[in-house]
């Protein structure tokens, strides 16, 4: 568990060796062509320190995936029912494979679940994933995303994809500790390409998971302690996530001020603030995060980390973790704030 010793000693009969220091394991799962996609694209960027894992239903999409770890999960049983946007057949596709899923969440201290929100595999199988996170006592953070959205006159028939994507989000805030949901662009950007919403998507994954992954595995990375971060997510429920690089002058307060963006962070219970710089971050930049930080949030517990990535140069990466939120708020008043 993350709450474990950061240093434990090795014992070999009655020879003690050198110290080694605890690093707990990240599994990030990603589930259906959403998750798989998210997957690739956390392969390509060359992030290391966290085990992939894809699983789907279609064995052409896991041929194409980068993750080491693959596992399909069958359809045998449901062949014969209609399969749109129907949860139970959705959660009877992972649930038929809680036995090898439990076998890859194992060794985990951490695992992040990523999934698209509307598709028959990925909308139940993410929450079964998170149950069985938490049946091992592995603290999990589902990352998901909502159907594109769509004028209403079109609703009549991928309303009932947006109904079924809200049911999955809504088991995903069950059974994960943390969720988070990605927020597509907004209707008027209708000239957003398609793959470059969901680009923007995959980006916005890769961020969230290589910040932890920094703060996990970075020898360098100071944070409070990393039961603060267990703290912080045990259970937490409904998060925001944004992330925003900027350079030069005040590049400190201007990438905190865009990562959060016009998201509504007030009365978060808690923020995790990551700080990513190639080790030039100076001590009036940390001040200048926790005052933009504080001026949106009331008495929100921060925890502050700071994470060296020379491959930075002269820009200074921010990301915000808000946690605490009502997701009912979020999902039925369009409320993207
Ligand atoms: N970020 C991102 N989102 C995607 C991508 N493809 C699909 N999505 C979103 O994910 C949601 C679920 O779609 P899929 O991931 O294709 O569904 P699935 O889980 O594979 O389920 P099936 O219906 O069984 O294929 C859709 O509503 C899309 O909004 C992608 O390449 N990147
Ligand atoms: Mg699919």
């Amino acid at each position: 568990m993350i709450a474990g010793p950061d240093r434990a000693e090795v014992v070999h009969g009655s020879t003690v060796t050198e110290p080694v220091k605890f690093v707990p394991t990240i599994k990030v799962i990603g589930i259906g062509k959403c998750g798989l996609e998210a997957v690739n694209y956390i392969s390509k960027q060359g992030l290391t320190g966290v085990e992939l894992i894809a699983i789907d239903s279609d064995a052409e999409a896991l041929r194409r995936n980068h993750a080491t770890t693959q596992l399909i999960i069958t359809q045998a049983n449901i062949q014969e029912r209609a399969i749109r946007f129907d949860l139970d057949v959705s959660f009877a596709m992972a649930a038929n494979s809680r036995a090898q899923i439990k076998e890859l969440l194992s060794g985990a201290d951490m695992v992040v679940v990523i999934a698209g929100m509307g598709g028959t595999t990925g909308t139940g199988a993410a929450s079964v994933i998170a149950q069985i996170a938490r049946e091992l006592k592995i603290l999990s953070i589902a990352i998901v995303t909502q159907p594109l959205p769509l004028p209403n006159r079109l609703r009549a028939y991928e309303g009932n994809r947006e109904r079924f994507a809200r049911e999955g989000i809504k088991l995903c805030h069950i059974y994960a500790d943390a969720l988070i949901v990605l927020p597509n662009p907004p209707i008027e950007e209708a000239e957003t390409s398609v793959p470059e919403s969901y680009k923007r998507a995959d980006s916005l994954i890769y961020q969230f998971v290589s910040g932890l992954a920094g703060l996990i595995n970075n020898q360098d990375s100071i944070i409070g302690s990393l039961s603060d971060l267990r703290l912080l997510l045990f259970r937490s429920g409904f998060a925001k996530f944004g992330s925003a690089t900027a350079t030069r002058r005040h590049r400190a307060r201007i990438a905190t001020e865009l990562a959060i963006g016009n998201t509504d962070i007030s009365n978060a219970k808690g923020i995790l603030a990551n700080i990513i710089s190639d080790g030039s971050l100076k001590l009036s930049e940390l001040t200048e995060v926790m005052e933009c930080i504080q001026l949106n949030s009331d008495n929100s517990k921060v925890i502050q980390a700071i994470t060296y990535d020379e491959s930075m140069g002269d820009e200074l990466r921010v990301t915000i973790m808000a946690t605490g939120f009502n997701l009912s708020r979020h999902l039925y008043s369009g409320d993207s704030k």
